[in-house]
């Protein structure tokens, strides 16, 4: 017999009614887009599952925890330290961003020209339909771009429990200086509010449950370099984005399982689409559930997505943080040192970004890249005209996309995606 969640979302203030249709739009995507997918790794079930229970059993997990004394922090970025939350026993979500919601309400709150993804994250809370930003005990902002930075200014009048952590703009002496004086003012703060004191047996404790999710991951991707691909980018993704919300334990299990499926598909030389299919690296503007939109597009347009150069992907989960170190200070450093690589656009410069789309087109044999920039996100659309000029000029084919989270551009979309994979083919 199915759960009935509705007493929990209710005692958490959620719009039922409005949540039953965002469920619904949900379940009926998730359908359209994942389950009609063929040749799929029989791990992907887990997954599944996981999307079905995305507002339910999770969040009762969630909630279960918390009579424990287990507290949740939600995030809108991957500059937010796991290993710090994990130390002090408390839980890390994602928030909320993948698609429109209230946007009446949105518009009056905030600029037209503000990106979709905080315009969803907004949306969400508005129309109260996220369970997870009504569960957590702490919201983190971060002063990233322009747009995340003064929209946390607004959200601060909607909630109680928002923090804002600042970071750096440029990765000098001095940017790690003050991204190390915020990593430390937030763990402060993460002990005041779970009076858990982080010693280094916690921090290192911390480290290791976030580096054996980010491994899990690792080894996924390692199998997306063969053709045929063994998995379609669209799976991945899911699992990236899943990756924000599981227990960590249970979602390194699953991933590894579905990387030994797809050791054997490597060697037995099977795929998810034939040998040959045109393979896409894509790149930019992170893509939260349930923005599938462009990937969908892609590979049902003839060819299959092997990377994401994105924050729900490799720019996310690149590097671990070393934990053989013996003090807190020192592990610290650790996590500060595997942070301080990420390759967001708010840098500048941001040298290093262009470098790993290069590395990650040749590491997965892929024939292009797509760059994905969000209209009105500044830092990527921005950069996207140096990647694709650069990656050009060297015999990359790159294609710049601009869109957002409704389905309005789906059709001019895929004509030019459809172009630009016979373009690649
Ligand atoms: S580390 S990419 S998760 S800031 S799309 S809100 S940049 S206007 S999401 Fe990000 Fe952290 Fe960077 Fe990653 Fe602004 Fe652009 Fe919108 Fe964006």
């Amino acid at each position: 017999m199915e759960a009935n969640y509705e007493p929990m979302w209710e005692s958490l203030g959620l719009d039922l009614a409005a949540h039953d249709e965002l469920l619904r739009i949900l379940g009926k995507g998730y359908s359209d887009v994942f389950l009609s997918q063929e040749n799929r790794p029989k791990g992907m079930s887990y997954f599944d599952f996981v999307m079905s229970e995305v507002h339910g059993l999770r969040v009762k997990e969630l909630i279960d925890g918390q009579k424990e004394g287990r507290k949740v922090i939600g995030s809108f970025c991957v500059f937010v330290p796991e290993e710090i939350v994990r130390a002090a026993d408390a839980t890390l979500v994602g928030l909320c961003t993948g698609a429109d919601f209230a946007t009446d309400e949105v518009d009056e709150l905030l600029p037209r020209n503000t990106c979709a993804l905080i315009k969803s994250a907004f949306g969400f809370k508005l129309g109260k339909v996220c369970p997870y930003i009504e569960t957590a005990d702490m919201l983190v902002g971060e002063n990233t771009c322009d747009g995340k930075k003064k929209s946390y200014e607004v959200l601060g009048g909607l909630v109680d429990n928002l923090y804002v952590m600042d970071l750096p703009q440029t990765k000098s002496p001095e940017g790690r200086a003050l991204m190390r004086a915020e990593y430390v003012r937030f763990r402060d703060a993460i002990e005041e509010l779970t009076g858990i004191t982080i010693d280094a047996e916690r921090l290192r404790k911390g480290i290791g449950i976030a580096n054996d999710k980010r491994r899990a991951i690792h080894r996924l991707n390692s199998f997306r370099s063969a053709d045929p691909a063994p998995i379609s980018g669209l799976d991945a993704l899911l699992a990236n984005q899943v990756y924000f919300y599981d227990d960590p334990a249970r979602f390194s299990e699953s991933v590894n399982k579905i990387s030994d499926e797809l050791e054997q598909r490597v060697q037995k030389g099977e795929g998810v689409f034939p040998e040959g299919t045109p393979r896409i690296l894509m790149s930019g503007c992170p893509m939260a559930v349930p923005n599938w939109k462009v990937p969908w597009i892609v590979e049902t347009s003839g060819a299959v997505i092997v990377g994401e150069e994105s924050c729900v992907g490799e720019r996310g989960t690149r590097n671990l943080a070393d934990d053989s170190r013996n003090t807190i200070d020192e592990l610290m450093e650790s996590i500060l040192d595997r942070y301080f690589q990420i390759d967001c656009a708010v840098f500048t410069p941001n040298l290093e970004r262009q470098r790993h789309i290069e590395e990650m087109y040749k590491r997965y044999n892929a024939d292009g890249v797509i760059h994905y920039g969000l209209q009105f996100c500044q830092p990527y659309q921005f950069e996207s005209m140096n990647v694709e000029a650069n990656l050009e000029k060297k015999g990359i084919p790159t294609l710049r996309i601009d869109t957002d989270y409704s389905m309005e551009d789906i059709g001019q979309l895929k004509t030019r995606i459809e172009a630009f994979i016979e373009r690649i083919s």
